[in-house]
């Protein structure tokens, strides 16, 4: 039963959105309610000289955007919240997907200035695939935008799902006098400060606001709204076929309050999840959990590797002998933290829908499943996505060779760039799937492993995978280069279309594998 309780408590979700939209920001507003931070940074450091809590990374504060997802657990009003801040640039859009993989629900950030863009209709579209109930957010009335009915009709059409407004706004900008909480029947009057003062709406009419023309004209607007508008059900929302629409500024505040307290009453706590070949319920008495992202040097005091756990069911203990399925291997999860803002605590025990930070002395691999007792099955696969960039890098200073195999290393193992190994000349190459990977690894193999690294472009490739007996070094070139992956499997990249054309029509007896083709996510997210 108390496994039951524990598991009603947990809200674990991501927020999504294309770039700027004002994730980063949104997340260190939930963190103050949280009362983890008494003030809260922005995402360059202005005025206050003090960062987004999320935005850890140094060239994330330098260039003001994120660059990996970050984890951070609270308390709030009696639920268990885990927060993943997601990146929205689409070259670190692996790193989001395998994000959403470990949540429950996710809120889609929308900036009311701009409406929809690319990368919310592609991460709105892997929400979707997965079932992940979603919830809107739409942002930055602060600023003139878009006409709130113009961006509900751009939801509906754009992104093919019902819109439900918990509240509307009155006013935008220089205007904007407040929000009408549909749901709660009430007015929530925007007076420039961060404490949201809710009016019931019969005592409305005794304030100076109701003579405004912008307020009459909103109520109106919402009277329409209520007959020719969707009913709101509840069923439909956790189901991905309704989303509930919030307004407001995540930068004011303004609206965060009323949007949050809404959310987190009604976003899913965790339910079963697929293994490979069975179905895990989160009250299963056996500890259950996967690693969907490792991050190295998160404390620069430490310089210690984390792997993130999403426990899926049981109960996590510190110190438990848990298996990892990929080997069959007993691991003692000894050290073990809570991602609460800037610091991180100690986890004694943890229950499914938490995420927490295991250390991760090299062993761990994104994707694997740790479990106890009977439990026997791993968990789906994560995500992949292909390389399509692939450039040659080697060390500028031959006497650091050591920190330079030992960053990459490391940032292979977070899936932050992909290595390959030229053959039989032994070469280091690195694959990405957009050029910001590039400038974030020459940045941390800078800063992180003390290593300047020269980076030599050989251009766009297709990688195709060869059966290891039927590798023969003799057919390939610079144009169709022979490599291993981490694996040790072979693949050739080859230059362009031609090229693979051109190969397969002379030797029809080789077969090339296309390792993503399989991959769901490649398929229908990534152009
Ligand atoms: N005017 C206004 N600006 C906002 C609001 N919310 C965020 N911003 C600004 O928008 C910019 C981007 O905000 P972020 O929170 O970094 O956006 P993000 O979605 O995390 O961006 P990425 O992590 O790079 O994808 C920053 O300059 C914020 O100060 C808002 O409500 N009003
Ligand atoms: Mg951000």
């Amino acid at each position: 039963m108390e496994l039951q309780e524990q598991v009603q408590k947990r809200k674990t979700f991501a927020i999504i959105s294309h770039p700027d939209a004002g994730k980063t920001t949104m997340t260190e507003k939930l963190l103050l309610f949280g009362n983890l931070i008494r003030s809260a940074g922005t995402v360059k450091g202005k005025k206050t000289g003090k960062y987004a809590t999320s935005d850890w990374m140094e060239i994330e504060k330098q260039r003001g955007i994120s660059v990996t997802s970050s984890v951070m657990n609270f308390d709030y009003k009696g639920h268990k919240v885990n927060i993943l801040d997601t990146p929205g640039h689409e070259d670190f859009s692996e790193d989001t997907y395998r994000t959403l993989t470990a949540v429950d629900s996710v809120v889609m950030i929308i900036d009311a200035t701009k409406g929809i863009e690319a990368q919310t209709i592609k991460l709105f579209k892997v929400c979707k695939m997965r079932g992940i109930p979603i919830f809107t957010f739409i942002n930055k009335l602060d600023r003139e935008g878009r006409e709130p009915l113009d961006l509900l009709d751009q939801i509906e059409e754009v992104l093919n799902i019902e819109t439900y407004p918990m509240n509307w706004p009155v006013g935008m900008g220089k205007r904007f006098l407040g929000i009408l909480d549909r749901y709660h029947d009430r007015f929530v009057q925007f007076n420039g400060n961060e404490e949201e003062s809710y009016i019931p709406m019969d005592e409305v009419s005794s304030l100076a606001v109701s003579e405004d023309p912008t307020y009459q004209e909103t109520v109106e607007e919402l009277a329409l709204l209520d007959e020719a508008g969707d009913q709101f059900s509840l069923e439909r929302v956790l189901a991905g076929d309704q989303t509930p629409v919030f307004f407001g500024s995540a930068l004011a505040p303004f609206g965060v309050q009323t949007f949050f307290d809404t959310f987190i009453q009604m976003a899913p706590s965790p339910g079963p999840r697929r293994t490979v070949e069975a179905v895990v319920s989160p009250d299963n008495p056996d500890f259950s959990g996967f690693i969907f992202k490792i991050q190295a040097n998160m404390n620069p005091q430490h310089r210690d590797r984390i792997a993130f756990l999403r426990v899926c069911s049981g109960r996590f203990e510190r110190g438990m002998n848990v298996t990892l399925a990929r080997t069959g291997k007993s691991i003692r999860l000894g050290q073990t933290q809570q991602f609460v803002a800037s610091s991180r605590d100690t986890v004694e025990e943890a229950y499914a829908g938490d995420i927490i930070g295991v250390y991760d002395p090299g062993s761990y691999r994104i994707g694997d499943t740790l479990l106890e007792g009977k439990l026997k099955e791993s968990y789906d696969e994560l995500p992949q996505f292909p390389p399509e960039m692939f450039q040659r890098v080697t060390a500028k200073n031959v006497m650091k060779a050591k920190q330079f195999r030992k960053g990459i290393e490391q940032l292979v193992q977070e899936g932050a760039i992909q290595l390959f190994r030229g053959y039989p000349m032994d070469s280091m190459i690195i694959g990405a799937v957009g050029q910001l990977q590039y400038d974030v690894f020459q940045h941390r193999m800078r800063n992180e492993y003390n290593v300047e690294v020269l980076l030599e472009s050989i251009g766009d490739r297709i990688p195709r995978w060869l059966r290891s007996e039927q590798v023969d070094p003799s057919l390939f070139d610079e144009r169709n280069m022979l490599v291993k992956d981490r694996e040790g499997d072979f693949l050739v990249l080859f230059k362009n279309d031609f090229a693979l054309r051109w190969f397969t029509d002379k030797h029809p007896d080789i077969e090339l594998i296309d390792l993503y083709e399989v991959n769901q996510y490649d398929q229908t997210t990534h152009s």
